[in-house]
């Protein structure tokens, strides 16, 4: 039988909170509502700044809704930090709800939709969901899909030599396993002697943009892959994040203390199709990962319909608020255009300092 968890009220009196359940799994009350929480308000963001990309107060949208259960979760199970201690995150455009997880104001991907100077992850010059973070070791989202898995095990190698537990998490959809980076990513964290700490993440929405999973994948899961490699792999339901939280737990488990790779399919929904350029609406047939949390908890008790409606209207407070605040913020100026390509460094001869472009000849 799951047991009750005790938590704190505001006002210090402890209060028993009933645990969620999915399956013979279970989550303490508390905490799905923390969980719930962040989905409510990476979905709030998704939305109103696709908004923004029909408006004219940005131009291409794309992002996660849809996988906000499962990308919150590993955003709260990462050993977040800078440097070889902490987790390193190789990720792709769908993971808001990851950062928003681990502390992101919303503003920050605001800014980045809006090309405000003031865009911390890319200065202004990124499509929305491209973030990038040093101080939580959160590298450079590429739009260029899947080269992400073939830089994790450089990444991975760095980890296994300089820390006991820490891991890279490498992050893309199911069409883009089929690049030979994915098989790359297998290869180089698998190395006879020489294997790497890799937990390699694909969240399978059954589409690369208009292309159906079914009609390019002959294996049934894409996990399976790994088993020729002797990667161990799960598939979770991306939309649970009771089940998430626990598949991603076992893996990290796995991955921290055996220093070798492991993968997991998480199968999410795509709730506003695959970006901007397909339109962006609404997708009806597909499962809300939000409304199957809510309907849990509204008959576990834990919320009630005017508590759910108050947590969405804080939310979108929140974004007007981020919105309103970043579009009066300054663009970025003409004179930098050819800066900050590259990272400032004392030691690269070929570029140095700041230097952007080629070099002269
Ligand atoms: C190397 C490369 N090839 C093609 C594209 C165009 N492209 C952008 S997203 C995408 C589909 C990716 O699908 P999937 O990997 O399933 O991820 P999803 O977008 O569904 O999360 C493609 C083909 C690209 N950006 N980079």
């Amino acid at each position: 039988m799951p047991t009750d968890s005790m938590s704190e009220a505001n006002d210090g009196v402890a209060l028993m909170s009933p645990d969620l359940m999915s399956g013979q799994e279970s989550l303490p009350g508390d905490l799905c509502l923390k969980i719930h929480r962040l989905m409510v308000r990476t979905r709030c963001l998704e939305e109103r700044i696709i908004k923004m990309s029909k408006s004219g107060q940005g131009h291409f949208w794309i992002g996660g809704p849809g996988e906000e259960a499962f990308n919150a979760c590993l955003g709260l199970r990462v050993k977040k930090g800078q440097g070889p201690d902490y987790d390193y995150l190789h990720l792709h455009y769908r993971n808001s709800a990851t950062l928003v997880a681990m502390g992101m104001p919303l503003i920050e991907s605001v800014r980045q939709m809006a090309m405000k100077a003031t865009d911390t992850h890319s200065l202004g010059r990124n499509f929305s969901g491209h973030f990038s973070k040093s101080a939580w070791n959160v590298l450079p989202v590429s739009s260029v899909i899947e080269v992400q898995y073939s830089m994790a095990p450089g990444t991975a190698l760095m980890q296994k030599r300089l820390s006991d537990d820490s891991l890279t998490v490498v992050t893309g959809g199911d069409a883009g396993t089929a690049e030979g980076d994915f098989a790359s990513c297998m290869i180089w964290s698998t190395l006879p002697d020489r294997e790497v700490p890799v937990l390699m993440v694909v969240t399978n929405n059954g589409y690369g943009i208009s292309t159906s999973s079914c009609s390019v994948h002959s294996e049934s899961r894409i996990i399976d892959r790994g088993k020729a490699f002797g990667i161990p792999g799960e598939v979770v339901d991306g939309n649970d994040p009771v089940a998430s939280w626990h598949a991603i737990g076992r893996a990290m488990n796995y991955v921290r203390t055996t220093r070798r790779p492991y993968m997991l399919e998480a199968l999410v929904s795509r709730l506003y199709g695959h970006s901007s350029s397909s339109g962006a609406l609404r997708v009806k047939s597909d499962l809300d990962c939000i409304d199957l949390l809510e309907r849990k908890l509204l008959a576990k008790g834990l919320l009630d319909r005017p508590a759910l409606a108050q947590i969405r209207e804080e939310a979108l407070a929140e974004v007007e608020e981020a919105v309103e605040q970043a579009l009066a913020e300054p663009d970025p100026r003409i004179e930098d255009i050819e800066k900050f390509t590259y990272a400032p460094s004392d030691v690269d001869a070929v570029y140095p300092g700041d230097y952007t472009g080629l070099p002269s000849s």
